[in-house]
Parts: structure tokens; C-alpha cells; sequence
């Protein structure tokens, strides 16, 4: 059968987000971050990690943007650190910190990769937290302030922009579950801040969209959605996966492609009353293109307790990643088809995150051989090409994540990366995973099975 090709010009990159690979955390000024204050609260993080080291990407940039190019691959999606940029977040830029970045662009552009840029990816200043984190309204306002410090600084290098990066793990994770910084269980304010987040990107995107350096970039925002589906037929499965969907998907797309939020969502919520006249049309304001991070499906049971009444179980007969995630390509497909039918006039879409956690042990000759990531690349590969085909408006892929890193709770222990890392010496080491994608965008074509 012959190979699966893409659109020309589709986008292949690989993506990574600050604090889960920069370490250098006191480096040129850097303030603590709410990661930095999370990760040494006892028993919150799995082996007591520490993003303090991680991959020394920050020293280590050049090695692996290089790593990148010798690839083929066409562009490179990082976050930036809100606290290298304004250490107390908010005021003066701390002029090393952009320099940095700067540093960084100029080795992708050199490299001809393209820069896609998250502007936040979870690591807010700790002394915003102390005001109040994202419960607090007032921490959207410092956000559009630093989107504007940056747009300033790299706006004639960087065009492809990101506003947040999955503001439902920040709000549910962070505020409601406690699992993540800030490690925060409370109801209240976790719907507080998932409404502060998205209020921080439509102030973002305003002040992106007015900047002196507008002309010609795109601005988007990236969420994390899996198609949702009841574990079986019974109304009690069905309503479960309703709220979940609402919960973790509808209450974040509905408000930036529709300008409401879900309604069956406000029920179950109340009447958030801190959504203020002017918001919507702010959060719903267009966008040049949305980012989807695609994992796995969610299967759904009704449950007695918990916030929801819901909780996700895995589907029989399905194989596992480390992280015990189901392997379901089929997803990704069903997932770009169902909201393009749900959303009228999406725009166009980016997988900006897909890849898996395996147990990748390197050979007594240093080779780092992980035919199941292979296998879970091209099968979600397969299944993107087969939307593009039917219709769906998708214009790039970025594998998670370039290097193994810090799984936030989970630590060092769960390797994402096409390249693995050894954190004792910081070697890089690309899996076979890595030259497989590199192949498929020097040729954009997926071979088929
Ligand atoms: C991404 O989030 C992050 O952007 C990235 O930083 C991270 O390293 C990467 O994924 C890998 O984890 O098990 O049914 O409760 C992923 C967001 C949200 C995806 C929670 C899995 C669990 C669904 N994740 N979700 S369930």
C-alpha cells in the first residue's frame, strides 16, 4: 500500500514546555514559580522530583535544536517562563530572561524551524500565587501584561503564538484536585480559575492582535480534548460521560467557539457569578487557529460520590501506556471530526500534542529502541491522515515531547520523549521513535502498516 501523505506544507515539530525541561531555575534572574514551591511540598511529586535540573535545557538548547534539525523536522512548540520574564509577574521585564529566548529563536530560525510559542504551560510566579493565583481575576490582567512584554521583545521573530496550554488541567488540576500546582482542593476556585484563565486569553489574544508586531503572525490557544463515551448504554453511563464532557471539554470550547458557556455545565455549577459584562466577547474573539492535545479516549461510569459522579475506566482488551492511558488511535480521528461538526466556522486545527509514556531501557550499546511508541505514533498518524481526507482542516502535528522530561506529578519516572534522556550525565540519546518521525516529515508521508 503506498504511504499516507499529508497536505504540503503540514507542520512537523516536536514540542516541550519550560519547566518541564529548562531546570536553571535561579538562572538570569528566574523567579520561583508555583512548580518550584509544589515540587518540594513532601509526597507531591512521585520520587520527590524536582524540576530544579530537569534537562538542562536551558544551557542545553543548541544541542537539542540541532538535535531537531539533523531530524528534519520543521518546528519546535516551547513554552516560555512567565518567571524568567517578570520574576514577581508583574512589572519590568528581567532583560536576561528575554534575551534568552531570544537566543533560542535565533538557533531554530538558524536551523530553519519554526518557532511556535506557549506563553504559559502551567508555571505561574509564585507571587501571583500569593495574590490569589488564578482564583483571583486580577492574574489575568498581569497575564495580558506579560503577553504584551513578550510580543514586544519577540514579536518580529516569533509569529506562531499560544496563548495557554490546556487551561483545564491548570484550573481542574491545579485549583479543584490538588494533583498540581498549586496544589489547591477547592471547588470554588477551581471554577474561579478556569474562568480567569480563559478571561487571560481573550486579553492575551487582544493584546497580541494590537501589538506593533501583529502583521502576519497567528494566535491560538491549545486544549486537551478526548471523545467521551458512557462504559455502557445505561442513562446513569450516559448522563456520567455528559458531565465529564462538559466538564473537562464543553465548559473550555464552548466559551471560545461560542462565546457561553455550556448551559447544562452552569446547572451543575451555579450561576458563576464572577463573569463580568464584556468577558465572553473577549474569550470568544476569533482565533487563528486551535491547538489540540490529543492522548486517549475517555470511557465513562456513574459513580456515587465525587464532584462529577463520574470517573473514566479502561476499555477491555486494549493495551496501556506506562502511564496506564489506553492506546486509541482511533480517538484522534473521531475527536477533529466531532468538533468540526460541533463548531461552526472552527478554525483551522493543530495536533499540538500526541505521544506516549514507555518503560525505554537503552541497550548495552546505548541504542534506545521503542517499537510500541513507533507503532503508537503511526497508528495516531494514520488516523489524523484519514480526517485530513475526510475533510478536516488540520495543518501540523508536534510529537510529546523532543526529550524525556519531568511528567509533572509523576517525575522523571515516565519518559515521553523520542529522545531519551540520562538525567546522570544528560547524554541524549534519539529512540528509534525519533528518526521513524524525523522520516515521516523529511518524506510527509506516514508509511502504512
Ligand atoms: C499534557 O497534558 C501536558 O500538556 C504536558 O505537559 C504533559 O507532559 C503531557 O500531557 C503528558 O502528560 O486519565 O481520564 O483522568 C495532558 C493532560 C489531562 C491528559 C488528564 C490525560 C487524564 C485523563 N492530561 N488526562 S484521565
Amino acid at each position: 500500500m503506498s504511504d499516507a501523505r499529508f497536505p504540503d506544507g503540514f507542520v512537523w515539530g516536536a514540542a516541550t514546555a519550560a519547566y518541564q525541561v529548562e531546570g536553571a531555575v535561579d538562572a538570569d534572574g528566574r523567579g520561583p514559580s508555583i512548580w518550584d514551591t509544589f515540587t518540594k511540598v513532601p509526597g507531591a511529586i512521585a520520587g520527590g522530583d524536582t524540576g530544579d535540573v530537569a534537562c538542562d535545557h536551558y544551557h542545553r538548547y543548541p544541542e537539542d535544536v540541532a538535535l531537531m534539525a539533523d531530524l528534519g523536522l520543521g518546528a519546535y512548540r516551547f513554552s516560555i517562563a512567565w518567571p524568567r520574564i517578570q520574576p514577581d509577574g508583574s512589572g519590568a521585564l528581567n532583560q536576561k530572561g528575554i534575551d534568552h529566548y531570544r537566543r533560542v529563536v535565533d538557533e531554530l530560525l538558524a536551523r530553519d524551524l519554526t518557532p511556535y510559542v506557549t506563553l504559559y504551560h502551567w508555571d505561574l510566579p509564585q507571587a501571583l500565587q500569593d495574590k490569589g493565583g488564578w482564583a483571583a481575576r486580577d492574574t489575568a490582567y498581569r497575564f495580558a501584561e506579560y503577553a504584551g512584554v513578550v510580543h514586544d521583545a519577540l514579536g518580529d521573530v516569533v509569529k506562531q503564538w499560544i496563548t495557554l496550554n490546556e487551561p483545564k488541567v491548570s484550573s481542574h488540576a491545579g485549583y479543584g484536585d490538588g494533583i498540581h500546582a498549586p496544589g489547591i482542593k477547592d471547588q470554588d476556585q477551581r471554577n474561579r480559575a478556569l474562568h480567569h484563565l480563559l478571561l487571560a486569553h481573550g486579553l492575551g489574544l487582544q493584546v497580541l492582535r494590537d501589538g506593533r508586531h501583529a502583521a502576519g503572525q497567528s494566535v491560538g490557544l491549545t486544549l486537551d480534548v478526548s471523545p467521551v463515551e458512557g462504559a455502557t448504554s445505561s442513562e446513569a453511563d450516559q448522563a456520567a460521560a455528559r458531565r465529564l464532557d462538559g466538564d473537562s471539554h464543553r465548559l473550555f470550547l464552548d466559551p471560545v467557539l461560542r462565546g457561553a458557556y455550556p448551559e447544562d455545565a452552569l446547572e451543575r455549577l451555579g450561576s458563576f457569578e464572577w463573569v463580568q459584562d464584556g468577558d465572553l466577547p473577549l474569550i470568544s474573539a476569533p482565533i487563528d487557529f486551535l491547538g489540540i492535545n490529543y492522548y486517549r479516549r475517555m470511557l465513562v461510569q456513574a459513580t456515587e460520590t465525587g464532584p462529577l459522579f463520574a470517573r473514566t475506566v479502561l476499555p477491555e482488551g486494549v493495551p496501556v501506556t506506562a502511564v496506564d492511558w489506553p492506546v486509541q488511535p482511533d480517538g484522534l480521528r473521531e475527536v477533529v471530526a466531532d468538533l468540526t461538526a460541533a463548531y461552526d466556522g472552527l478554525p483551522p486545527l493543530y495536533i499540538t500534542e500526541n505521544g506516549a509514556a514507555y518503560d525505554d531501557v537503552p541497550a548495552a550499546d546505548g541504542s534506545v529502541d521503542d517499537p510500541l511508541r513507533v507503532d503508537y505514533l503511526q497508528g495516531h498518524l494514520l488516523a489524523l491522515h484519514q480526517a485530513i481526507q475526510d475533510g478536516v482542516d488540520v495543518r501540523g502535528y508536534f510529537v510529546w515531547t523532543l526529550l524525556d522530561n519531568f511528567e509533572w506529578a509523576e517525575g522523571f519516572a515516565k519518559r515521553f520523549g523520542v529522545v531519551h534522556v540520562d538525567y546522570a550525565t544528560q547524554q541524549r540519546t534519539p529512540k528509534t521513535s525519533a528518526g521513524w518521525l524525523g522520516q515521516v516529515a523529511r518524506g510527509n508521508a506516514v508509511p502504512r502498516r
